[in-house]
């Protein structure tokens, strides 16, 4: 099997071309700008002292982006979080680098200080300070991303913007180095072959381009990389045994995304693992995570209100097997199934989890979990647009969107709703730190007990009824 680097260069048509990239790049080496350019120097005035951070629910890109976009254009790199994932304090230690600060424990972040975003553009990924800034619009002075465009980035003047179609934002900051001519110090140089390969799953991710392929061979020279399979094995191995220790309500909450269609709100969140099994074992326990998500939604965090309308109407959570280049989907009930079968047709489906209880009635148990076919990866390139493409023809199902549902009518049928007393009742229970959020099993185990109890009796005394759906292993 030839290694991602062997393939790498083999799939680069322009080896002439790179070798001369090198040779140039390497010239320039700790040297002095020689030739100053208009572009160039227009640009890092315009960027220098800003405060370089990229999203939210962060990731080793962002990160990895963050400190070289900084490293170049003289800015500040910041996190937007004070936690980061197993892959990304893996690779800070790998490469000797330093976590960068929490934004809002920069001075100015909070006040005046301006922003390029990395890997990001839309507000609801943005880092908090800018979320809540009525002015970002002043303070947001460049981006540089390879997602698509937000609707909802706003400037008040102009600014800096590189966006490019590649399967990794740190592939775009590679270039801008080679664009500058500046030195690309080795210990960068890595962390950002790291973020490439994490980004791209080690090359194979649908997303992947040339671009990122000719700048992983480029980054694994500068690097001094000799095997950056082994190096992408032992990054998403750091990740895995990191996420198998979170417990299943960050592994539906750590890299969740929100996306609308024809009036629908569909939440998706992703793992990246080596091995699916252990993700699995606690497949019901990430079920009922993902019914309070879904409520949690609507939650107005500065006002404490609720806004049912603003509630997800289908939540997932992927597994993607990074070494078997497939995925899994859980599904926690009755609307996701519908909407799974609409965006997935003809996927296999089976119990997550051995003697799981079926999430709803109109869902049974072995149909709790979707398995999708091979090179299926990617959220940004396959799961959301095949939801978005479900979601904006004619899906219906038994329930009509949130969004398009009067208030009294959502509060109505939460008084019969499962999920809301699993959110009642989670809210009551759990342990909450700075590190992680951590609702004992028998807190849930008993929260659901209770809510399934209360739903039945209230069920029965209002129809006759006495086995309700859904209810929970004992
Ligand atoms: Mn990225």
């Amino acid at each position: 099997m030839p290694t991602a680097l062997e393939e790498a260069w083999d799939s680069v048509e322009t080896q002439g071309a790179l070798d001369e990239l090198i040779s140039l790049a390497q010239k320039h080496r700790a040297q002095e700008h020689p030739e100053p350019k208009i572009y160039d120097d227009h640009i890092r005035k315009h960027l220098h002292g800003s405060i370089f951070v990229g999203h939210i629910n962060t990731d080793l890109d962002s990160v990895a982006g963050a400190i070289g976009a900084a490293a170049l254009f003289d800015g500040i790199p910041a996190i937007s979080e004070e936690n980061l994932n197993g892959e990304i304090l893996f690779a800070l230690k790998e490469c000797n680098i330093e976590k960068p600060t929490f934004v809002e424990h920069i001075p100015g972040a909070k006040d005046d200080a301006f922003f390029c975003l990395v890997d990001h553009s839309e507000v609801k990924q943005m880092c908090k300070i800018l979320q809540e800034d009525k002015n970002r619009g002043n303070r947001i002075r460049g981006v540089i991303d390879h997602h698509a465009l937000a609707e909802s980035l706003a400037t008040s003047k102009p600014l800096f913007m590189d966006l490019r179609p590649w399967g990794s934002m740190s592939t775009i900051v590679t270039c801008l180095y080679m664009q500058h001519k500046k030195y690309l110090p080795p210990q960068i140089a890595k962390l950002l072959l790291m973020a490439v390969l994490s980004d791209t799953l080690n090359l194979t991710s649908v997303t992947t381009t040339d671009a990122d392929r000719q700048v992983v061979v480029l980054l694994s020279s500068y690097g001094k990389v000799n095997d950056p399979d082994e190096m992408a094995r032992l990054q998403f191995q750091a990740k895995t045994d990191w996420i198998v220790n979170l417990g299943a309500y960050e592994m539906v909450r750590g890299d969740q995304k929100d996306f609308s269609a024809g009036g629908w709100k569909c939440g998706i969140a992703v793992l990246e693992v080596t091995t699916v099994e252990p993700v699995l074992a606690v497949a019901e326990s990430i079920i009922m995570e993902l019914r309070i998500l879904k409520k949690e939604k609507g939650e107005n965090k500065k006002t404490g209100e609720r806004d049912m309308r603003a509630e997800l109407d289908f939540a997932f959570l992927f597994i993607v097997d990074i070494v078997g280049n497939t995925s899994k989907m859980i599904i926690s009930g009755g609307r996701e199934l519908a909407l799974a079968k609409a965006a997935f047709p003809g996927c296999k489906l089976t119990e997550a989890q051995p003697g799981i209880t079926a999430p709803g009635s109109t869902i049974k148990a072995d149909e709790t979990l979707m398995h999708l076919g091979e090179g299926m990866v990617s959220r940004k390139a396959q799961f959301a647009p095949a939801f978005l493409n479900a979601m904006s023809g004619n899906f219906t199902c038994h329930k009509k969107p949130n969004s398009e549902r009067s208030l009294e009518e959502l509060q109505k049928e939460a008084e019969e709703d499962m999920n809301e007393l699993l959110y009642r009742e989670a809210q009551k229970g759990f342990s909450h730190n700075s590190v992680s959020v951590a609702r004992t099993s028998q807190l849930l185990n008993g929260s659901l007990g209770g809510a399934s109890m209360a739903l039945s009796k209230k069920r029965a005394s209002m129809s006759g009824e006495s086995s309700p759906q859904g209810s929970p292993k004992k």
